[in-house]
């Protein structure tokens, strides 16, 4: 066996499905490994943007390792902003660089990709990732592959490994399985105490589910758990599409004044609010007249818990709630959930479209024929999305970048096998709309819904006087075709209607619907979040 099967073995071994990438000279060998080997299967895409955010959509969809396989310097360096993104909202991407070979590295000469030093790539990704090793020594390597993968894991963060060029095809040992950590079951037994006591004398407890539920395959226990309490839960923005699939008592979403004023009033007001794997963010939590208060928090992410002003070290999320479960018996008392009513039943009349609209008719479409997944981008689209009934959600909820809707929805097919919705503003679908050109090699066939409101429009609603967030209308339902799909513009209520109608039942070409909204027609939520912000500026 050579490093780079035993790397590809060991990555499978951690449930990564499949690679994305791009080749370049510096990775050829160890492209030709992967796809020679057949250990994976390989997707090649556009753009390295793309191969980021597609491998971490499949690292998000099946709780375990996404692969991005990249070329030194230019390669990897386009890849920054998706790793970035993964790193910060937790997901476990494997970045696979190629890299010189030892030879090279001496040569006194600057290689082609370089940068400043042959270590810049490194040292630029050492910020972006908890992990990393260039895998330069073969006795060494299934040591430092063991770790770096425990590492992905257990923290949930992205990894960087780097390939010399000349070390592919190196012999290897194969990569040993390491032990699971041990469990410090007094301390566990010390926190679960400590919780339950806060929980059984609040007189509002809630329970606040975050990504990091779902980065550990946590769901199912989460909502049993929820159930035994007898507590209402909400997610984060950032946890938009957490239990869906759950039988949990959930409200809904917690966005402050962005937010439903039921859902709001109750984390705000709660004298114990449980957060399980929530990132404390402004875009989660800023928003609000009155923050929440810490003290009377208990969170647990990153490995720790904090209860009021003390934390526990090493605490993993995924021991604690196993340790609550077994302490926790079913409870009688059960909370009243008022749970949303979602907009149902578009009037398909002549009338322009708004983004409520677009809810409505995702609503109807899942009503049915079932749920189905959705990929979003950032922008009012993610917004709207929190108007559509709960079904399993990927959006840039934390990080909000841009261009992360259409390639996560490949991912995200690639990976489940379910055909997924794709959420995404005209001017994120500028920025990585093309991948989309990549599905018929795949036999991927989304629909993509495209917010056209030709302009950055939530930019615009933040600083209306400027004229630079305008841009111009672009024809994507004629580019569909040209990319092997199929498209359609529609400006009226009825033309959407139609258009989905269609789409949901021709499969096998991605279905593109170009949603032509006037300027200006924000959804709710977006307008609640806008008003929120300014209000709160305000009074700064
Ligand atoms: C990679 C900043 C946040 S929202 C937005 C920008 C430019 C406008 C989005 O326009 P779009 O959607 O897609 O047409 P909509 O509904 O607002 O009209 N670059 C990156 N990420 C972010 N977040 C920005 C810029 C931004
Ligand atoms: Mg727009």
């Amino acid at each position: 066996m050579n490093i780079t099967e035993s790397l590809l073995y060991a990555l499978k071994a951690h449930g990564a499905t499949r690679v994305f990438g791009i080749p370049g000279d510096f990775a050829l060998p160890f492209f030709r490994i992967i796809e020679e080997s057949a250990i994976l299967p390989l997707h090649t895409l556009s753009h390295e943007p793309g191969v980021g955010f597609a491998a971490d959509a499949a690292a998000r969809a099946n709780c375990a390792l996404g692969v991005a396989a990249v070329t030194y310097g230019a390669g990897a360096l386009n890849l920054v902003n998706a790793v970035a993104s993964a790193y910060a909202e937790k997901s476990p991407l494997v970045v696979l660089s190629g890299g010189p070979g030892h030879g090279e590295a001496r040569s006194g000469l600057l290689l082609h990709h370089q940068v400043k030093t042959l270590d810049s790539q490194r040292k630029i990704f050492e910020e972006i990732t908890c992990d990393q090793i260039c895998l330069d020594d073969a006795a060494r390597a299934p040591a430092d592959i063991a770790r770096v993968l425990a590492s992905c894991r257990r923290h949930s963060r992205p990894v960087y490994i780097e390939l010399p060029r000349d070390m592919v095809a190196v012999e290897c040992l194969p990569v040993p399985t390491l032990p699971a950590p041990p469990r410090d079951t007094d301390k566990l037994d010390a926190c679960v105490d400590e919780v339950l006591q806060r929980l059984a004398r609040a007189a509002a407890p809630v329970l606040m589910v975050g990504v990091e539920v779902r980065r550990f395959g946590l769901e199912d226990k989460v909502a049993e758990l929820a159930r035994r309490l007898g507590l209402p839960v909400v997610t984060t923005f950032m946890g938009r599409g957490l239990l869906a699939e759950a039988d949990a008592p959930l409200m809904g979403t917690y966005m402050g004044v962005a937010g439903l004023p039921e859902v709001t009033q109750l984390v705000e007001s709660s004298d114990a609010l449980l957060m399980l794997g929530v990132i404390v963010c402004d875009t989660n939590f800023a928003v609000s007249h009155k923050s929440i208060d810490m003290r009377k928090a208990i969170l647990a992410f990153d490995a720790q818990l904090s209860i009021g002003h003390h934390t526990y070290a090493d605490v993993g999320l995924a021991d604690l709630v196993d340790h609550l479960l077994q302490r926790v018996q079913a409870t009688d008392t059960h909370y009243a959930v008022a749970r949303q009513v979602f907009p149902r039943g578009l009037v398909a009349d002549g009338a322009s479209i708004a983004p409520h609209d677009i809810a409505t008719a995702i609503n109807d479409l899942m009503a049915t024929h079932g749920r189905m997944p959705i990929a979003s981008d950032v922008g009012d689209c993610l917004f709207t999305a929190m108007d559509i009934d709960h079904t399993a959600l990927l959006g840039p909820g934390y990080y909000a970048t841009m261009g992360f809707g259409v390639p996560a929805g490949l991912g995200l097919q690639a990976e489940t096998g379910q055909r997924p919705l794709i959420l995404v503003g005209d001017g994120a679908f500028q920025m990585t709309g093309w991948e989309l050109g990549n599905c018929r090699r795949y036999g991927w066939d989304p629909i993509v819904l495209v917010f056209n409101n030709a302009r950055w429009e939530m930019l615009h609603s933040f600083q209306p006087e400027s004229t630079f967030t305008d841009l111009d209308e672009w024809d994507f339902a004629h580019m569909a075709t040209g990319m092997g799909g199929a498209g359609v513009r529609v400006q009226t209520r009825a033309e959407l209607h139609a258009a989905l109608d269609h789409a949901i039942s021709t499969r096998g070409q991605f279905q593109l619907i170009d949603i032509r909204i006037p300027r200006g027609v924000l959804s709710q939520a977006l307008q609640r979040f806008v008003a929120g912000v300014k209000r709160l500026n305000a009074v700064e």
